[in-house]
């Protein structure tokens, strides 16, 4: 998966003309969106396939699936056969969960990503505690698109030393939840970036000073971080 201009846009707008608007205002400058279940909910799975088609990009399905493996696998295809190219798993179910959806991409042709840790507050109490250890199980099984949290860039650079350099890893937060595109950069790959988008007044403003503040850094993954 090829992000352009290293930001996934969150499409968490339940109204269809308006996320269309804003999806043609960003269009030219990105290529991914992630579709969770505001819009689906709204408008139907189908929605997937439609922005899809209509803006020819890549969409990242953020259901943060969490189920047994069997209706996991059943959540993972029902979503590549509407168009996700990609579909975000929760780890903390156990490796059987999370190796139902990596099977289901396998054989859809299609990726996951594997969620590690969350961006919010209320994440501290019960996935924090045991996000590196989610992230070793998708080392182990195979996964090698992850989540990270872009609000606690400590955490993001342990991820990033479990996953190594070579995982891809995106981050969400950045923006209204506090988190710093440039700074998340060291550690993560793209930025997944919802509301100062679309909330924005002129969304492709709101993305090209975004990129316009990151485009001249090239401090990718600085590395090793102290365990
Ligand atoms: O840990 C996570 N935090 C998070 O915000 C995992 C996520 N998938 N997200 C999603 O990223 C969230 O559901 C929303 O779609 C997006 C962030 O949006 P915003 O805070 O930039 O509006």
């Amino acid at each position: 998966m090829e992000v352009k201009n290293k930001i996934i846009m969150a499409l968490d707008v339940p109204d269809m003309e308006r996320a269309i608007k804003v999806v043609e205002a960003v269009s030219d400058d990105l290529n991914t969106i992630k579709i969770g279940y505001p819009l689906v909910l709204a408008q139907g799975l189908e929605s997937i396939g439609f922005i899809k088609d209509k803006f020819d990009c890549q969409i990242i399905a953020d259901f943060k699936v969490a189920d047994i493996p069997e209706t996991n696998q059943k959540i993972a295809d029902l979503t590549f056969q509407a168009g996700a190219d990609a579909i975000i798993v929760h780890g903390f179910v156990g490796e059987d969960s999370a190796q139902a959806c990596l099977n289901s991409a396998q054989e859809n042709g299609k990726d996951i990503f594997l969620l590690t840790e969350m961006s919010h507050p209320g994440a501290s109490r019960f996935i924090q505690p045991v996000a590196e250890d989610i992230a070793q199980m998708g080392v182990d099984i195979g996964i090698t698109n992850f989540v990270g949290p872009s609000t606690k860039l400590h955490r993001l650079g342990k991820i990033r030393n479990i996953i190594g350099p070579e995982s891809f890893l995106i981050s969400p937060g950045v923006g209204i939840q506090g988190g710093d595109p440039r700074e998340t950069l060291n550690f993560a790959d793209a930025l997944i970036i919802g509301r100062s988008i679309y909330l924005a007044k002129a969304p492709n403003v709101a993305v090209q000073s975004i990129i316009q503040s990151i485009e001249d850094y090239s401090c990718h993954f600085i590395g090793q971080i102290e365990k």
